[in-house]
C-alpha cells in the first residue's frame, strides 16, 4: 500500500513538480533607475511578467550607478536566487561580478543593454539592435532632407552605455555618404528630459539662436521631449524649423508628433522580461540553452502613422 502511494505520488510529481519548480523561481533584478519613460515602463512590465508567472522578483534600483548594481548582484548571489536580470548601465566593468555569479551557478540575463565581457559569463541578452536603431533614424533624416545642407545636433545617451555608443555609430553610418548632412554638436543628455533640455539650450545658444540647426537626433524620446521644450522657448518651431528624430516610441513622443513637434521615432519594446523569463523557465526545466542574443524589433514611426491613435493604444501599457 505504502509503495503504491509512493509510486502514485512520484508520478504526480513528475507531472506537477516541473511546473511547481518553474513557479517557485526567485529572480533578482538589478534595474538602472528611472531616467526615462521607457525605463519606467520596462520596470512595470517586468514586475507584471514576474507576477503572471508566479516568479518572486527581488527588485533593486541602482540610481544610475554601476557600483550599486554590482552591490545588488552580490546581494542576490548571497541570497541564493535562481537567476539574476541586469540592465547594465554601462558596457564595461562586469567581468568580476559576473564571474562570481557563474561560480555560484546562478544564470544571468542581460536586459536592454549589451556589455563588453566574455559571452560565457551570461546566459543571454535580450536587447534591440542598437546600431540598427541609429541607422533607421539616420536613414529617415537622409530621406527627409534630400540634398539640402543640414547641421544636426546630437543628444547622446548615458556615456559608456551600449545604446549611446551604438545609436551614435548607426546614425553616423547612415549619413556617412551624405556630405550635406553633418553632426555639428554632440553631447550626452544622459537619457533624461532635464539634461536633454539643458544641452539643447546650449546647442541653440552656440548655433545662432538655433537658426543654424536643421535637426536634432536624440538617443531617446525623453531627451527629444526636453529638446522640443528648449526649441519652443527659443522661439522656434520644433518639427518644422528644427526636425526632431529619436528612439523608444514612448507615448509622449506621439503626442508631440500629433502636434507636429516631433517627426520620427524608432520603437523599442519595454517587454524585455517576457522573452527573458521564457528562456529562463526552459533553461531551468530541462537545460535548454538559449541563443546569446534575443533581438527585439525596431520599427520606425512618423507623423504619417496616426500618432494620436498610437498614443491612445500605448498610454496604459505601463508607461
Ligand atoms: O532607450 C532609454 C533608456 O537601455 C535601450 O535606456 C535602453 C535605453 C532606452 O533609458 O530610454
Amino acid at each position: 500500500m505504502k509503495r503504491k502511494l509512493l509510486a502514485a505520488s512520484s508520478v504526480a510529481c513528475l507531472m506537477l513538480c516541473g511546473a511547481a519548480f518553474a513557479a517557485d523561481l526567485t529572480v533578482g533584478f538589478s534595474q538602472i533607475g528611472s531616467e526615462s519613460g521607457w525605463r519606467a515602463a520596462e520596470t512595470t512590465v517586468t514586475q507584471q511578467q514576474a507576477k503572471e508567472r508566479g516568479i518572486d522578483l527581488k527588485f533593486a534600483d541602482a540610481q544610475q550607478k554601476q557600483e550599486n548594481q554590482i552591490k545588488a548582484v552580490r546581494g542576490f548571489i548571497a541570497q541564493g536566487v535562481d537567476a539574476i536580470l541586469i540592465a547594465p548601465v554601462v558596457a564595461t566593468g562586469w567581468d568580476e561580478v559576473l564571474t562570481e555569479a557563474k561560480d555560484a551557478e546562478i544564470p544571468v540575463i542581460l536586459l536592454d543593454r549589451q556589455i563588453d565581457a566574455p559571452e560565457d559569463l551570461y546566459l543571454t541578452a535580450v536587447t534591440s539592435d542598437q546600431v540598427y536603431e541609429g541607422k533607421v533614424a539616420g536613414e529617415w533624416l537622409v530621406k527627409e532632407i534630400g540634398d539640402q545642407a543640414c547641421k544636426v545636433v546630437e543628444l547622446q545617451g548615458t556615456t559608456g552605455s551600449s545604446p549611446a555608443i551604438n545609436r551614435k555609430k548607426g546614425f553616423e553610418e547612415a549619413i556617412a555618404a551624405k556630405s550635406n548632412i553633418t553632426i555639428a554638436r554632440s553631447q550626452t543628455g544622459d537619457f533624461t528630459r532635464t539634461k536633454g533640455k539643458e544641452v539643447m539650450e546650449s546647442f541653440i545658444k552656440a548655433e545662432n539662436g538655433g537658426k543654424d540647426i536643421c535637426a536634432v537626433y536624440a538617443h531617446n524620446d525623453d531627451m527629444a521631449v526636453g529638446a522640443i521644450q528648449a526649441i519652443k522657448e527659443a522661439g522656434l518651431k520644433p518639427g518644422t524649423d528644427i526636425k526632431v528624430v529619436s528612439i523608444d516610441a514612448v507615448p509622449d513622443i506621439f503626442l508631440a508628433m500629433a502636434e507636429g513637434e516631433a517627426n520620427a521615432t524608432v520603437e523599442l519594446t519595454p517587454n524585455m522580461a517576457g522573452p527573458a523569463f521564457d528562456v529562463l523557465e526552459k533553461f531551468k526545466a530541462d537545460g535548454t540553452v538559449p541563443p546569446k542574443w534575443i533581438q527585439t524589433e525596431s520599427k520606425l514611426f512618423t507623423q504619417a502613422d496616426d500618432p494620436k491613435g498610437v498614443y491612445e493604444s500605448k498610454k496604459d501599457l505601463g508607461y
